[in-house]
């Protein structure tokens, strides 16, 4: 019994949506954890860049693993997942500074997880990077794109930053036809500290 009442807050905290952006689909591939929320879009096939803006286009970036922690997670969630591929991308790539690599946020590159001889001998085309699932989530550099008779489609990981929503009672100043004399709002605060009021 004592441990079915640990248990709870622990699946509570660790699956709960509420900060997840609201633009995002809730279904089991969105997961929140550690402060973000990460969208497994295993069912559609992109190259790098097309993966990227995929996820640009709802507020977020390809993932950025920034400890084996995460790394550990990305992979449990894929096996939770029932995940039926081989290799995901991530958003690691060095496309700008060949060898100098980078994550989406420009944040620094703090973790790697490269398999053994990567990134490999073809590193001056491969400037892009997929977590390989039968490899037990080591990292290997790919080409971004297709050319030729190649083709590097594959499915992505999106990060999402949660929002941390709070109730707040505020009187606000308005034109006399537009006031209401209290009114009720929620405002998002991100964890930069800027706000945004709705309602
Ligand atoms: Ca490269």
């Amino acid at each position: 019994m004592i441990f079915f009442m640990l248990l709870i807050p622990a699946i509570l905290a660790q699956d709960d949506l509420s900060n997840c952006p609201s633009n995002l689909i809730r279904n089991s591939a969105l997961i929140a954890h550690n402060g973000n929320c990460y969208e497994f879009v295993t069912n559609h096939n992109f190259d790098w860049q097309h993966a990227n803006d995929d996820c640009a286009s709802k507020g977020g970036h390809l993932v950025v693993v920034r400890s084996s922690t995460d790394n550990l997670f990305l992979m449990s969630s894929l096996r939770s997942l029932n995940f039926q591929g081989d290799v995901v991308w991530i958003g690691l790539s060095d496309q700008k500074v060949e060898g100098t690599w980078e994550w989406p946020t420009g944040e620094p590159v703090t973790y790697t997880n490269w398999a053994p001889g990567q990134p490999g001998y073809l590193a001056i085309t491969e400037d892009c990077v997929i977590m390989k699932y039968s490899d037990g989530g080591h990292w290997h550099d790919y080409s971004c794109f297709n050319f030729l008779f190649t083709h590097h489609n594959y499915p992505w990981i999106c990060e999402y930053k949660q929002e941390h929503f709070q109730q707040k009672t505020t009187t606000t100043t308005l034109p006399d036809r537009e006031r209401p004399a209290t009114t009720e709002e929620g405002v998002y605060l991100t964890p930069g500290g800027s706000a945004t009021i709705i309602g």
